[in-house]
């Protein structure tokens, strides 16, 4: 558009001014030519002004894989001890098992346990630790304290104080005596009965072995000691005697 308007001028000006140089000027104007063809692009114009920034674009595609996981951390401390569960319901009861007598294998084992047993008994006697009489074991500690503590040590040890039943098993504790050369109390004491002496159990005595004039106590000697010719003697429950106990 620019360069028509220019066209236009241009015509205007140098048509005036040719009437100024010639004389031959009146006339009628011819026409105008034919628009000339358009001109070569003008060069682009300044930047404009900045615009708005756009709206966020999509979400893009989901990125690479996800890694394999970490290796296992060290192991952590030890928790708290639970609570102790309730019992639990006995179980059944299980199938009979052989006779004994029958079972061969628990035969074998039980003659091997005799005959370790018996080895070791045989060993215990030879060194005088223990004297077996009957079904009984009579052993003592050397030691010597008054009755009660007598007949705790001997039950401590699963036994009780010595209590001759019969005149083997009295001369058995003599034995002991004599090898100690000590007094020692018997596991008999007086009862309510004044004068009368009963086993720990409580039972009667069936079998005594008095000293001449004994007992003489009469609740004044509630114990009773054995002297060293095996005889027996009533006696006060605090003195140091020979602790001999059997099992
Ligand atoms: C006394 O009884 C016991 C078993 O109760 C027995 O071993 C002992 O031989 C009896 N003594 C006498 C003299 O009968
Ligand atoms: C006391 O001992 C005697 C003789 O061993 C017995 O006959 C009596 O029943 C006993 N008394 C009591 C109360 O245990
Ligand atoms: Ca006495």
């Amino acid at each position: 558009m620019l360069s028509c308007s220019f066209y236009v001028v241009a015509a205007v000006a140098a048509f005036l001014g040719s009437c100024h140089a010639e004389e031959k000027c009146a006339g009628i104007p011819g026409l105008p030519g034919a628009p000339g063809a358009n001109g070569l692009p003008g060069r682009d114009g300044r930047d404009g002004l900045r615009g708005e920034p756009g709206p966020p674009g999509p979400v893009g595609p989901p990125g690479g894989a996800m890694g394999p996981p970490g290796r296992d951390g060290p192991p952590g401390p030890p928790g708290l001890k639970g609570e102790r569960g309730e019992k639990g319901e006995k179980g059944n009861t299980g199938p009979p098992g052989l006779p004994a007598s029958l079972d061969t294998e628990l035969g074998n084992v039980l003659a091997s346990l005799k005959h370790r047993i018996g080895r070791l008994e045989g060993v215990l006697t030879l060194n005088t630790k223990i004297t077996e009489v009957g079904e009984k074991i009579l052993a003592s500690n050397g030691k010597e304290v008054n009755f009660a503590s007598a007949l705790k040590s001997c039950e401590e040890a699963g036994g009780t104080l010595a209590t001759p039943m019969n005149e083997e098993e009295n001369n058995a504790v003599l034995g002991i005596v004599k090898q100690y050369n000590r007094y020692a109390y018997l596991g008999i004491k007086e009862n309510e009965t004044l004068g009368q002496f009963s086993y720990m159990n409580g039972m009667p005595v069936n079998y005594t072995k008095w000293h001449q004039y004994e007992p003489n106590g009469k609740g004044r000697e509630k114990c009773v000691e054995m002297y060293k010719d095996g005889s027996w003697n009533d006696k006060n429950c605090n003195l140091n005697r020979l602790t001999v106990c059997e099992f």
